[in-house]
This record gives structure tokens, C-alpha cells and sequence, in this order.
């Protein structure tokens, strides 16, 4: 499957590969991940290379956490014990519903908001292997 597409007009007077270097390195700096967090979200976590930044967030029910794809390459968010390679990469609390993204593509963020109280592992389905796993500890509401 292929990557996602980043649309970015280059210099058509730029040597060609000197435009592509402009290309590729202009390519994730643009998108909604760029810009000001949603409103609405109560923790915010940056998705690097092969990483979740921060590792752990704590928030309560009811609050949504916002991933942001800041780096160059294609993401998921996802806490489905049946999408993981080890099932022990996934952890949802009792009651909780297993969730994924999908692909989140460079420059793009991935919104979600957490009803159920307890502590959930999630990982990128693509970095798996690579360890590229966070958690989100979810308090009850005050
Ligand atoms: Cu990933």
C-alpha cells in the first residue's frame, strides 16, 4: 500500500533534486498536526519517528486526546488485541471497546475521547515491532 500522498509546490527553476529534498522536508510540516491543538483536548501526544511522545498521559473520563503525526511517516493509534502481533501490546479496561485509527498519514492529527475509566496500551500497528506503544490512564470524572 502506498504512502499517503503530501501535496507541496516546488520552485519549477529548483534543480530537480534539490526540489525534491525541498519537497520530502516541506512534505511533514504542513497539516492540521502544525497547528494549535483542538480546543477540546485535554492531552496532547506526539507521534515521532517510531514513538509516542509522551509515553503516558493521565486524563478523566470524558476527556479526548489529541495524536499528532509531527513526523515523516504513516501512524495508527490503536487498542485492539486482535490487530496486534502480541496481543499483550493492546489493554483496555473492563467495559472499554477496542478502537484504532486507521492510518494516520504525516501532518494529520487523530482525535478520541475516553468515556471509560481505567488504563489503556495502545500501539502503532505499522512500528508494532519497533515497540512504538503509549498508554492513556484514564481517572474517573471529578
Ligand atoms: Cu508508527
Amino acid at each position: 500500500m502506498d504512502e499517503p500522498i503530501c501535496h507541496r509546490a516546488s520552485g519549477g527553476h529548483v534543480a530537480a533534486v534539490v526540489s525534491l529534498a525541498i519537497a520530502l522536508s516541506g512534505c511533514g510540516l504542513s497539516g492540521p498536526a502544525h497547528g494549535p491543538p483542538a480546543a477540546n483536548a485535554a492531552a496532547v501526544v506526539e507521534m515521532g519517528f517510531e514513538s509516542f511522545s509522551p509515553t503516558d498521559v493521565t486524563i478523566r473520563a470524558g476527556d479526548t486526546v489529541e495524536w499528532r503525526n509531527t513526523s515523516l511517516i504513516t501512524h495508527t493509534v490503536t487498542d485492539d488485541p486482535k490487530r496486534a502481533t502480541d496481543p499483550s501490546d493492546a489493554g483496555l479496561p473492563p467495559g472499554a471497546q477496542p478502537f484504532d485509527s486507521g492510518d494516520i498519514p504525516a501532518g494529520q492529527v487523530y482525535l478520541r475521547r475516553f468515556t471509560v475509566p481505567g488504563t489503556y496500551q495502545y500501539f502503532c500497528t505499522r512500528h508494532e515491532a519497533e515497540g512504538m506503544s503509549g498508554t492513556v490512564v484514564v481517572k474517573p470524572a471529578s
